[in-house]
């Protein structure tokens, strides 16, 4: 049964406001996502009975604590189909995510001659860090290009099986979904390609984890990081996924309480995964708030929450190819599109197009989203961009087009 898309906004009381005077229209999904009541009542009950350290304490309290923490992680271990909880590793998020795995494994593996390949479509968060531990280590960063002049034409495979076959490459990062452009990447198939050629894989899943079902076996990838924030969950908390073979035998990334078996003056032992990787206290409550979180999207269903964002998405498309000026980037006409449209406006500065469409109470971004490279490859300083979550509605796109067409008209652009 499809499930009904218009009533949801009312789970979430932040979109309960009006901004300009207007209801607001919330469209900047793709940076952060609201909370429903579930999260914020899983938050507030766990502070209000429970708060407590995880993992130390022999008292009620810290009992509770360690079992919602650890529930969180077995959790997220279904959602995304690991095969054991000790392949969950909490974290602050994808980029720190992203992180642990370049300076953990990155960092002891990689040498010189042996090469790191990205795609040009990568948020920096997963091209920072690889840019930073090929530094350190003498490796070679390389890119999958991507094609068209509004990269419409998504990753260029050829390219990519000829940087495979050129050898050396032991590690591929690539953004599952993009964040500019609403690419779909065939991560299943970047995957297999990377196995066969014997480098590992680094999915970034920052766009995708709470907008499809994922299956990270069936994908195939050795590496999967992702978000809370930008899948209902509160801000503060992510995941990486990482293979147990490997994650065994990784480095821990910090140091500190938790992730010690024995400590000397002279040197210590690390626990195994997760807990190598999770020193200091962790962040309970918003692990909590993510297992609630994933309750509220499988109740409504990932696979229509992905569906009903891109038929929001296509509408936008739709509409705002028909406005004077306009540039969008991304997969064209009726090719699968994630939920969100980026676009420019000739003559009109994307930061103006978000500071007009606010007064009409439809919140927007604009700027590069931290894809610089890209940005500068396809001639653009900037771009505007729609992002599209559950509690979105084909009323918010028409909001959308008619701010649009309002601040064209006062910029003259006919
Ligand atoms: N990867 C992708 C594809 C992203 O879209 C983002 C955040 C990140 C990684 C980083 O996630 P974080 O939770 O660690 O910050 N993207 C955006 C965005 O598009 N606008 O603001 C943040």
């Amino acid at each position: 049964m499809t499930p009904d898309f218009s009533n949801l906004r009312l789970d979430f009381p932040v979109l309960d406001q009006h901004v300009g005077g207007h209801p607001l229209v919330y469209l900047d999904n793709a940076a952060t996502t609201h909370k429903p009541r579930a999260v914020i009542d899983a938050l507030a009950r766990f502070y209000e009975r429970d708060n407590s350290n995880v993992h130390r304490g022999l008292h009620a309290l810290s009992m509770r604590a360690t079992d919602g923490y650890e529930a969180a992680r077995e959790r997220t271990t279904k959602f995304i189909n690991a095969s054991e909880s000790a392949e969950v590793v909490f974290t602050s998020g994808t980029t720190a995510s992203v992180n642990l795995v370049a300076q953990g494994w990155g960092r002891d593996t990689l040498k010189p001659g042996d090469v790191v390949v990205c795609t040009e479509m990568e948020h920096h968060s997963n091209m920072v860090p690889w840019q930073i531990v090929c530094q350190q280590t003498g490796a070679t960063l390389r890119y999958i290009p991507v094609l068209g002049e509004n990269a419409e034409g998504g990753l260029d495979m050829a390219a990519y099986d000829e940087l495979l076959l050129a050898g050396n490459v032991k590690l591929v990062a690539f953004t599952h979904i993009s964040n500019t452009l609403g690419t779909i990447n065939p991560a299943t198939e970047i995957c297999a390609k990377a196995k066969a050629a014997g480098a590992l894989t680094m999915v970034d899943g920052a766009q995708s984890a709470g907008h499809e079902n994922v299956d990270v076996q069936a994908m195939g990838c050795d590496f999967y990081a992702f978000s809370g924030h930008k899948m209902a969950a509160p801000t503060g908390i992510g995941v990486l996924y990482g293979r147990r073979e490997l994650m065994d035998v990784m480095s821990p990334w910090q140091g500190g309480g938790g992730m010690i078996s024995t400590v000397e003056y002279e040197g210590s032992k690390w626990k195994p995964s997760p807990e190598r990787f999770e020193a200091g206290t962790p962040n309970v409550a918003d692990a909590i708030g993510l297992h609630a979180a994933m309750d509220y999207l499988d109740s409504v269903g990932r696979p229509a929450i992905g569906r009903h964002e891109s038929e929001l998405a296509a509408l936008a498309y739709d509409a705002l190819s028909e406005l004077p000026g306009i540039r969008i980037l991304g997969p064209g006409k009726g090719q699968p599109r994630a939920g969100l449209v980026s676009f420019a406006f000739e003559g009109v500065h994307a930061h103006d197009v978000v500071t007009f469409a606010d007064q009409d109470g439809v919140a927007l971004r604009g700027g590069h989203h931290c894809n610089q490279p890209l940005m500068r490859k396809l001639g653009l300083p900037s771009t505007t961009r729609a992002s599209f979550y559950l509690y979105n509605t084909p009323a918010d796109v028409d909001a959308l087009v008619a701010s649009m067409q309002r601040i064209l008209k006062f910029f003259g652009v006919e």
